[in-house]
């Protein structure tokens, strides 16, 4: 793996009162037991700085720090400490447990981490051995909250399910390509005959998708579907990878031999800006559809520059056969998002190619929280034309 320098990875950090817990959740979450976890409050005394490889995350500081309510002398100073680990902070992770359940010094804590803009994810820890209602303090601080069990090993996916959705922007994947093949390596891009893009020009996908081929010291060439058979007649060794337009993938398909992996520019993207795992989960929910079923079809800019529009015709029509018609759907365009869509079946988002990562994610959680399966355009198409596990399996090549 390459290092990243140490500035450059997350810094997540955990602040709670006395033996709320912290420790402990630290050491579920990297499943290491390397902090020292007591009864007697007051154990960590200074910031302590944990380095580890967060799946689907990548490298991440995680700093556990002494409790927030410490109010001796030697406390006060302890909390001073606290207090500056916060500057350094890219993802807050803060642990209420008040036995009055007012959370007056966590929401003092919450608003000092929300003046810095740093995301804020709560926790209701050691939930096996009481009960919190979490709802109020949902609505009140608008974030998302996390029951856990350290000792149980209750919930621990979920909380890495949402440090993944609330990761700052700039620690977004830093490659869209470059991790599934090695510098050197031999990747055909196949654009369709009649490129969805003004002449002279190339569609966004495409373009970022070859920078990044060319930034990772990979051998990229370009053919239309119609030059591969051509190409693959000149090449000595078969490519290590092959990224195709959807809309000629059954071509490519067969004109490849079946060793060599494919996959699509739009997958790549879904992968690149909004997390597969759930997406794939999402079109998982499409056998199920029935008549009378609400789907949200949600797209991200209001005038297509490519072929938006065909896009959405497309996956209606296939929704609607595959559901045997009758569905109730709803397309949602722009920077809005609804607020409620817990009554959705699904939600089917476009590419978001005008978005940031952290503008999808979190639309992806919202559908999390909401409980809404959601999946995206490019892998909606894909699971249509049974394409899915191919190119699925392309992405955990040499992953
Ligand atoms: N029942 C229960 N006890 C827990 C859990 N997590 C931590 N504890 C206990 O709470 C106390 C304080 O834990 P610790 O991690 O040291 O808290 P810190 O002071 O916030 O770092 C210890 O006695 C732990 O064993 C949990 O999930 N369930
Ligand atoms: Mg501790």
């Amino acid at each position: 793996m390459q290092t990243t320098p140490q500035s450059n990875k997350m810094h997540i950090a955990v602040f709670g009162r006395r033996n709320s817990g912290k420790s402990s959740l630290i050491n579920a979450l990297t499943r290491q037991a390397t902090l020292m976890v007591s009864e007697k409050p007051g154990t960590t005394t200074e910031p302590v700085f944990q380095s580890f490889e967060m799946e689907k995350v990548g490298p991440v500081i995680i700093v556990d720090t002494s409790g927030i309510d410490d109010d001796t002398d030697l406390g006060l100073f302890r909390v001073q400490k606290t207090r500056e680990v916060m500057d350094l902070t890219d993802l807050g992770i803060l642990i209420f447990s008040d036995e009055s359940n007012n959370f007056k010094l966590e929401k003092e804590w919450f608003h000092e981490l929300a003046k810095r803009n740093i995301p804020v994810i709560g926790i209701i820890a050691k939930v096996d051995d009481h009960y919190v209602d979490i709802d109020p303090l949902k609505t009140e601080l608008n974030i998302p909250i996390v029951k856990i069990s350290a000792k149980k090993n209750v919930n621990f996916g979920s909380l890495r399910h949402a440090i993944r959705v609330s990761a700052p922007a700039e620690f977004e994947r830093d490659s869209i390509v470059g991790d599934l093949v090695n510098s050197g390596d031999l990747v055909v891009m196949v654009m369709p005959e009649t490129i969805p893009a003004p002449k002279y020009r190339l569609v966004a996908s495409q373009q970022q998708i070859l920078r990044d081929l060319l930034d990772h010291h990979i051998i990229a060439l370009s053919v239309t579907e119609a030059e591969l058979p051509t190409l693959l007649m000149h090449l000595k060794d078969l490519p290590d990878l092959v990224i195709t337009d959807s809309q000629v993938f059954d071509r490519v398909n067969e004109i490849l031999p079946a060793n060599v992996p494919l996959t699509t520019f739009a997958i790549l993207m879904a992968r690149f800006k909004g997390d597969l795992d759930t997406f794939v989960a999402g079109v998982g929910v499409i056998p199920s559809l029935k008549p009378g079923d609400k789907v949200l079809l949600s797209e991200a800019c209001i005038h297509h520059p490519h072929n938006g529009e065909i896009d959405r015709v497309l996956v209606h029509a296939k929704l609607q056969e595959i559901a045997g018609g009758g569905l109730d759907i709803t397309t949602s365009v722009g920077p809005e998002f609804p607020e409620h869509i817990s009554e959705y079946k699904l939600i089917v988002h476009c590419g978001g190619c005008i978005f940031n990562r952290k503008q999808l994610m979190i639309r992806l959680m919202r559908a999390g929280e909401q409980g809404v399966p959601i999946t995206n355009y490019g892998i909606a198409f894909a699971y249509f034309n049974g394409i899915l596990p191919r190119v699925l399996e392309a992405l955990q090549v040499k992953a």
